[in-house]
């Protein structure tokens, strides 16, 4: 027989998620949760900044080598274009021109988690690239995954770019590769952005600007609680810190507390100590080099095709297809 509960104690994932993070040692948050629609307007200010070099790099890499990476997407039957995280599209524009231009035969279905997103971006190729046919599809990598791999009637290119996959440790990107390989037939590809081991201090300037956007960013969580928890963090109490490790590769955004302090959670009827000094880990971004990707894609069944990058190998795009084949 099977146990159904009758009451659950929390409403949504978010609730549960913030319960088990804040009252864990040493307590942390998911990144995941600062893109409500300030920190998706947050991050779009983020790709603006020039510290933030990722957006650049890869809107290089992009352009340099359009007619290269189009011509690895194509085939006989023409193919669908599934993008995950499909954001602003800026940089995935520069494909679609070119893609629309040389006549291709392909659908692009970008997925987001953010219906807001996706609508914008409908509006958008409207407007700037009429020739492209568009299905929008709203909800998470996993669940969309499955949905995809019903899509078997011509080649799949599934696409990932701004680096995104950084934000998952190890294991969890393994596991993120395997759910797309699994939905992935012969002839499919994947093309997928990473960013590079690079010099320490342009790291640290990445995630530590001056302009004080990437700490809004990352504060945004306390002020999502306030508004969504009935939470009453004080933003000026915590410091946005960031750390790079350059033998792991590993860049940790952190919020310390500044002082001793309580803070309440009302939704969630918690009470949270924090020492002063104390911190809550809420993201990471994983750098890479060919070790590393070439290491996670035979982890994942998958084996690296083609690699594309700019001068300084800064940053680099690469396909991946099923190593089983
Ligand atoms: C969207 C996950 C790629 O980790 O570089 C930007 C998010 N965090 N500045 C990254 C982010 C702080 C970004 N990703």
């Amino acid at each position: 027989m099977k146990f159904t509960p009758t009451t659950t104690k929390y409403e949504t994932a978010f609730e549960e998620d913030v319960a088990k993070g804040l009252t864990n040692f040493p307590k942390y948050l998911l990144s995941k949760y600062i893109y409500d629609e300030k920190g998706d307007k947050l991050f779009q200010q983020i790709m603006n900044m020039p510290e933030y070099y990722l957006t650049n790099c890869e809107l290089g890499i992009l352009k340099k080598h359009t007619a290269s990476i189009a011509d690895s997407f194509n085939s006989e039957k023409g193919f669908d274009l599934i993008e995950l995280g499909a954001g602003d599209g800026k940089k995935t524009k520069v494909l679609l021109k070119h893609l629309v231009a040389k006549n291709y035969d392909f659908n692009y279905l970008p997925v987001d988690i953010s219906q807001h997103v996706l609508d914008e971006l409908e509006e958008a190729l409207k407007t700037e690239i009429p020739g492209v046919k568009i299905k929008t599809q709203q909800g998470t990598y996993f669940k969309t995954l499955e949905k995809l791999a019903d899509y078997n009637s011509r080649k799949k290119v599934i696409m990932v770019l701004g680096s995104n996959i950084g934000n998952l440790l190890h294991e969890k990107a393994i596991d993120f590769l395997k759910n797309i390989c699994q939905a992935m037939s012969e002839e499919d590809m994947l093309f997928m952005g990473f960013d590079q081991k690079k010099s320490p201090q342009q790291i640290l300037d990445a995630y530590n600007d001056p302009h004080g956007i990437t700490e809004a960013f990352n504060k945004n969580l306390l002020v999502r609680m306030n508004s969504e928890l009935d939470a009453d963090f004080n933003t000026d109490d915590f410091k946005h810190w960031e750390t790079y490790n350059p033998e792991s590769g590993t860049a940790s955004s952190y919020l310390v507390s500044k002082k001793e302090q309580q803070v309440k959670i009302n939704k969630l009827g918690l009470n949270i100590h924090f020492d002063a000094w104390e911190t809550i880990h809420t993201e990471i971004s994983q750098k890479y080099d060919d070790h590393i990707v070439q290491w996670l894609a035979k982890e994942a069944g998958l084996k690296v095709t083609e690699e594309f990058s700019d001068s300084e190998n800064c940053y680099k795009n690469y396909i991946f297809r099923r190593k089983d084949f």
